[in-house]
């Protein structure tokens, strides 16, 4: 009997994914991956999904590539890796990173090759304290893909960024909170409970504000400090024309707790 790819539950404003391969520590096989980008069209369609929470089941959370997917030994030759990265891996890093809406990720366990930066392309990620983050590609002969040699020395610098992707050293959830690489590890009995309700609050907060203040973020890495200080005044400008923005400041006058609506008008 086969199981779904990827469980799709939704909790009020936010959308649930949770890859589902756990007796492969959830590698992507292609099953996978077409489960996921249809999930995340979804959520970047409907305006009632307002933020996202990206997890495994089992013991693991992602493994990266399902390498028997993937052996020339079993293909009969060397199967063109290209056309993977192209066709799968760059698009769900492009979609994770462009969504609008903040994308919280829970890594229950090990998170191996293209698991691992699947997690770094999501902008919170927070771990069990059992997880680890292993640039695996070194030991089968491929460099990180899925955005790590991006995403690896901007978040921990040149040198870490190496000994993790020419060593594959696992790295502990601790010592990645405290690398700077994920958000923050917690006691395993706690990851969902905290993942559930960070997701939550973001579904419910001021998602126009939240978009803009993830694209800024995300754009201050090719730009001037020049460039970004003109952004953030545009920008500013539009979040407080937001309904949201009013709302806030009422709340916070009024000392109540704010109801965002998440739109721009
Ligand atoms: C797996 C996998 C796996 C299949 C565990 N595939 N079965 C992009 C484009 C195209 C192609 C190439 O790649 C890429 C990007 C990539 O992601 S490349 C990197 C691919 N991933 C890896 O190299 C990691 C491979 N896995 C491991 O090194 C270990 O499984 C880790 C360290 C993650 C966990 O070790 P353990 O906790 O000791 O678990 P295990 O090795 O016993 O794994 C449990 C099962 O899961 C086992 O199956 P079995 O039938 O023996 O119980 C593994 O074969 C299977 N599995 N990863 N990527």
């Amino acid at each position: 009997m086969t199981s779904e790819p990827l469980i799709v539950e939704r909790r009020g404003g936010a959308m649930i994914l949770t890859l589902n391969r756990p007796e492969k520590l959830n590698a992507f096989n292609d099953d996978m991956h077409a489960a996921l980008a249809e999930a995340l069209s979804e959520a970047e369609t409907d305006p009632d999904i307002r933020a996202l929470l990206l997890t495994g089941a089992g013991r693991g959370f992602c493994a990266g590539q399902d390498l028997g997917d993937r052996d020339p030994a079993r293909l009969g030759g060397p199967p063109d890796l290209g056309a993977t990265i192209e066709n799968q891996y760059n698009p769900l890093i492009r979609r994770l990173r462009a969504m609008d809406k903040p994308v919280v990720c829970a890594v229950n366990g090990v998170a191996a090759g293209a698991g691992a930066n699947i997690a770094l392309a999501c902008d919170i990620v927070i771990a069990a304290r059992s997880a680890k983050f292993i640039q695996a590609f070194c030991k089968i002969g491929l460099l990180p893909d899925s955005g790590g040699t991006w995403f690896l020395p901007r978040l921990v610098g040149e040198a870490r960024a190496k000994g993790l992707a020419l060593l594959g050293t696992p790295l502990g959830a601790e010592e990645a909170a405290q690398w700077g690489l994920i958000w923050k590890a917690v006691d395993d009995d706690n990851l969902m409970p905290e993942a559930l309700t960070m997701v939550e609050g973001l579904a419910g907060g001021p998602s126009f504000g939240l978009g803009l203040i993830k694209r800024t973020i995300h754009d201050a890495a090719g730009n001037s400090l020049e460039e970004n200080l003109q952004l953030e005044c545009e920008r500013q400008r539009r979040a407080g024309r937001s309904p949201d923005y009013a709302e806030g400041v009422s709340a916070f006058l009024e000392k109540r707790a704010p109801r965002f609506t998440g739109t721009e008008q």
